[in-house]
């Protein structure tokens, strides 16, 4: 089997720490993403051969500037999502390389910036009406000349649809520690994951997160909480940031600021998480730019036990969780037909 913590080769994670140097190991979001995307794959063609070719079905709604060969970072996720679930290389510029794809039928709905509320409401409604789709996500931010209440669409995406778990009836589930009954963000879930690769139990620990975000923060929060984790969350106004985070066996990072945790805060073994992707620039890439997390990693490597790199942390995690919803959705579909007829 793919193992998906790595070691550097000749220094273990726990040992030599004190007058020897030790280096963390790595958890690889691209090794766990891939093994979550085999799984997923395997369950889709059981349901395709048992309900007659069913497929479960996605769709990314987008408001943004319409132009050809954009690329900025919102279309590179997206189009990382739909190749992750099939074949829809419609407008995909960039180039991918071992790309598994599962079998869900994914489909991008691009809105023009110049769309109103109403019209993006509108369409939100449409596809909540649609029997034929499993999973609904509206891409944010919204990129948009009107006023659009992001909260009031999130809130229209129909709860048994809301693959990005971003509605209040699913945060709410969350908060409360309903997790087997609501959808669960993909970042926050993807993140937990990583940190069940590493053997680490959550249960009992000090956890801390640094961002209260609807998308990142406060759902990783309730999910550490709920798997009985005591949790520190820490925002802009936490005066005694490098304590806190000092105080963390299992620290997430969601802040948005390059490399801003130095490795100087960490605890010896932690388990390190980085959500960031920032990008800065790097004049010796042709881009002209290169992504870093929020956590410093050359030095935040000396101190963890265990930490995620960006990229190839995070990210394709939240991509693979994405999938994980849409087939469960597709899943409950499927029961909730059969026991309607
Ligand atoms: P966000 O909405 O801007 O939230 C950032 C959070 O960090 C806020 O709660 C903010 O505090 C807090 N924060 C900002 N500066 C801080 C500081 N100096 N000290 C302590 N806390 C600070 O961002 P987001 O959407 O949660 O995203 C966070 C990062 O994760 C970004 O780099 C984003 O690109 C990345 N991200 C990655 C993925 C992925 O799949 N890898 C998914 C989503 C987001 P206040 O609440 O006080 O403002
Ligand atoms: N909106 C997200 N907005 C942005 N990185 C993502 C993301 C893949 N409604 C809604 O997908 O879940 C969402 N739901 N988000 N994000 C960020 C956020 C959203 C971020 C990174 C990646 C999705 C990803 O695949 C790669 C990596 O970290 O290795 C590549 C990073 C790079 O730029 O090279």
């Amino acid at each position: 089997m793919l193992s998906v913590v790595a070691r550097p080769l000749g220094l273990g994670a726990s040992c030599c720490r004190g007058s020897r140097r030790a280096i963390a190991t790595v958890i690889s979001g691209n090794k766990a993403s891939k093994l979550v995307r085999e799984r997923l794959k395997e369950e889709v063609e059981k349901m395709k051969v048992q309900f007659c070719g069913f497929r479960p079905s996605l769709v990314v709604l987008q408001v943004c500037v319409f132009q050809v060969g954009d690329r900025d970072d919102s279309n590179l996720y997206i189009s990382t999502k739909l190749k992750a679930a099939a074949e829809e290389i419609n407008r995909v510029l960039c180039c991918f390389g071992d790309v598994l794809q599962i079998g869900i039928d994914a489909k991008h709905v691009r809105l023009p910036n110049s769309a109103t509320q109403d019209e993006v409401l509108h369409s939100i409604m449409s596809v909540n009406e649609n029997q034929t789709v499993h999973g609904l996500i509206v891409q944010l931010p919204l990129d948009t000349v009107n006023h659009i209440n992001s909260e009031l669409v999130t809130n229209a995406v129909s709860p048994e649809k809301d693959v990005d778990g971003l509605s209040c009836i699913n945060a709410g589930k969350l908060s409360r520690g309903d997790l087997n009954d609501c959808f669960i963000p993909c970042t926050p879930n993807g993140c937990l994951e990583l940190i069940r690769q590493t053997g680490v139990s959550v249960a009992g620990k000090h956890a801390v997160v640094i961002g209260r975000s609807k998308i990142v923060g406060a759902p990783m929060h309730d999910l550490l909480l709920w798997n009985h984790a005591t949790v520190t969350t820490c925002h802009s106004k936490t005066p005694d940031l490098p304590e806190q985070v000092g105080r963390a066996d299992i620290l997430v990072v969601g802040a948005g600021r390059a490399e801003m945790v130095r490795g100087g805060w960490v605890k010896e073994g932690a388990v390190v998480i980085d959500c960031g992707i920032n990008y800065v620039p790097d004049e010796t890439r042709a881009s002209g730019k290169r992504v870093v997390g929020d956590v410093h990693y050359a030095s935040a490597n000396q101190r963890a036990g265990f930490i995620t790199p960006v990229p190839g942390g995070v990210g394709p995690m939240t991509v693979a969780m994405l999938m994980e919803n849409t087939v469960q959705s597709a899943q409950r579909f499927l029961l909730r037909s059969q026991s309607h007829g």
